[in-house]
């Protein structure tokens, strides 16, 4: 009896599974079914101030090991669409997205007193920075794109991994925000 509900339940989780193949998109079609929707979702959420906006400005952001740049490195308020691309060579690399009037320095000092994990800003957690939002790691050579409504201010671009497969001398794990992964961002 249980065995003969066990193998119902494997045949059907088999035709689902098949089910989910043929009706499957390619990954590239559903990156930009993702994108779309959080663009949309961004417009739907705050209608009023969009409706106003008419262009929404591109920003371009080069990771690598270890640096951060952005070309502009400002743009008017509103809507902007980044695009990161990960020149690599090895690591995967992240974009997160802070609104702060702290240095870059003081950012990494909350980095290193961390004491859940050194050499990780706590996102959500940064005392005077505004977590805004994130493009998720992604492997060397790869380009993502994110579209964030940022209001005028400064902004601090970083990149959050800490790799505890590489321990420094002192046995503290490879943080790539502490290595140079950061820039300051204005927007206007
Ligand atoms: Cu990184």
């Amino acid at each position: 009896m249980q065995k003969k509900l066990i193998g119902l339940m494997l045949v059907a989780l088999l035709m689902f599974a098949t089910m989910a193949c043929d009706s499957g998109i390619s990954e590239e079609d559903h990156a930009a079914a993702v994108d779309a929707a959080r663009a949309e979702g961004l417009a739907a959420g705050q209608a009023e101030a969009v409706a106003g906006m008419e262009a929404v400005s591109s920003v371009g952001v080069s990771l690598s090991e270890w640096a951060i740049s952005a070309t502009p490195n400002s743009i008017p308020a509103g809507l902007v669409r980044i695009t990161a691309a990960n020149g690599g060579p090895v690591d995967p690399h992240e974009l997160v997205i802070f609104k702060t009037d702290l240095s870059i320095e003081d950012l990494e000092q909350v980095a290193i007193a961390n004491p859940e994990e050194r050499g990780f800003l706590p996102e959500a957690d940064v005392p005077g920075a505004e977590f805004i939002g994130e493009i998720e790691e992604f492997e060397p050579g790869g380009v993502e794109t994110g579209v964030f409504d940022l209001a005028p201010g400064r902004y601090v671009f970083i990149c959050n991994i800490v790799e505890h497969s590489e321990v420094d001398e002192q046995g503290n794990p490879e943080s790539h925000l502490l290595e140079g992964m950061s820039m300051e961002f204005i927007v206007r």
